[in-house]
């Protein structure tokens, strides 16, 4: 199994018959799909790629409510309102289950965020793209939601305890997040040919960052190996990058719309498309800070953690009274 993991990424993992006791019967119950629980013994290695990448996906959540966020105000109707009006609340709550699971292995919020702000630890790169019309909100449900589901409907299966038990929350309401985009697509394509240029223009900018999300292509991701190995990630990025086009195409002509790739063309051997990759030196460059709307992000974030400052200290003081009253109390 590890040879193939070799193979595919290029990198090595640790063989069994290297590692001491502990480390191998925790590997063993990996292996047998057991799930880790906080208090159990686990590599520290293990711990800290889980909160980089738990701590990683709980910010994508948060700062993903922002592109959508901008479009509260201006949905064309009182229902489309209502409908992303609590989709974007969804995503607050699914920062919130993953904050949790992260907090579980010894990182408190507050380190989170400081690490967010400080931009030490990322956030996925789809969200430094601008949503410039309605059917920007019709393309992120369908294509970033979509993305996100292919890759976290196998994270349900991954081996940390209250992440996997977070994933099986999350995906349930993925899947209505990418049908509502779907339903918003649909009326644009089958609309005015104003709206219908608009559903395309919007597939046109989101296809190839949508692909981005996946992360770089297997040969240069760092962290595939060895987390596949420890099952805090269940599929290569490319892997799961194709099933994403091959499920992805047929929609989009469904649609009536041209999926923005000349080189997209059935293989019949393989069973799949080919596709062109994105361009991967703006993806290195967005995941450094230089996308289009990064500083835009981070200074959003990093206003509502200051403007909030006076509820969390009132939170504090009211639970350091109670403290003190039920010990006067006893
Ligand atoms: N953006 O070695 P790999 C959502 C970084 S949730 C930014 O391949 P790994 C819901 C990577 O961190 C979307 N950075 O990394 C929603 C590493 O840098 P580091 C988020 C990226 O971890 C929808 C370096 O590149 N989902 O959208 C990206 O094995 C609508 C090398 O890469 C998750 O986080 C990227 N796209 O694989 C919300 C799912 N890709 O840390 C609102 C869980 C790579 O060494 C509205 N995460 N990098 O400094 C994962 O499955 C993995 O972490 C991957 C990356 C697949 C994202």
């Amino acid at each position: 199994m590890y040879a193939q993991m070799v193979k595919s990424t290029g990198q090595a993992v640790r063989d069994k018959s290297e590692m001491n006791p502990q480390e191998r019967a925790f590997q063993e119950r990996i292996d047998a799909g057991e799930k880790i629980e906080p208090k159990d013994w686990m590599p520290e290695a293990y711990r800290k790629n889980l909160i980089r990448q738990i701590g990683q996906h709980a910010h994508s959540e948060i700062v993903g409510q922002l592109p959508e966020g901008n479009w509260i105000t201006r949905a064309p109707t009182l229902e489309r309102k209502a409908i992303l009006l609590a989709k974007v609340q969804d995503e607050a709550g699914h920062g919130l289950y993953l904050y949790c699971a992260a907090e579980t292995l010894g990182i408190s919020r507050d380190e989170l965020f400081e690490q967010l702000h400080s931009g030490k630890m990322k956030y996925s790169s789809i969200f430094n793209y601008p949503t410039l019309t309605w059917a920007d909100m019709g393309a992120v449900g369908w294509l970033v939601d979509g993305a996100a589901i292919m890759n976290q409907v196998p994270l349900q299966r991954t081996s940390f305890g209250p992440y996997s038990r977070a994933m099986i929350r999350i995906c349930k309401e993925e899947s209505f997040h990418q049908r509502q985009g779907f339903d918003i697509m649909m009326k644009m394509a089958n609309g005015t040919e104003a709206q219908k240029r608009m559903a395309q223009d919007a597939l046109n900018r989101f296809w190839f960052p949508a692909l981005m999300m996946f992360g770089p292509s297997d040969k240069d991701s760092v962290h595939s190996a060895q987390s596949m190995a420890w099952k805090i990630k269940m599929n290569t990025n490319d892997e799961l990058r194709q099933k994403f086009v091959d499920q992805t195409v047929p929609q989009a002509e469904y649609l009536g719309l041209t999926v923005p790739d000349e080189n997209l063309v059935w293989n019949e051997e393989k069973g799949g498309y080919d596709f062109s990759e994105p361009d991967w030196n703006e993806f290195f460059d967005v995941i450094s800070g230089n996308g289009p709307c990064n500083t835009e992000r981070l200074e959003t974030r990093k206003n509502a953690w200051e403007d909030g400052a006076w509820v969390r200290e009132a939170m504090q003081a009211h639970a350091e009274k109670r403290a003190a009253r039920a010990k006067a109390a006893a």
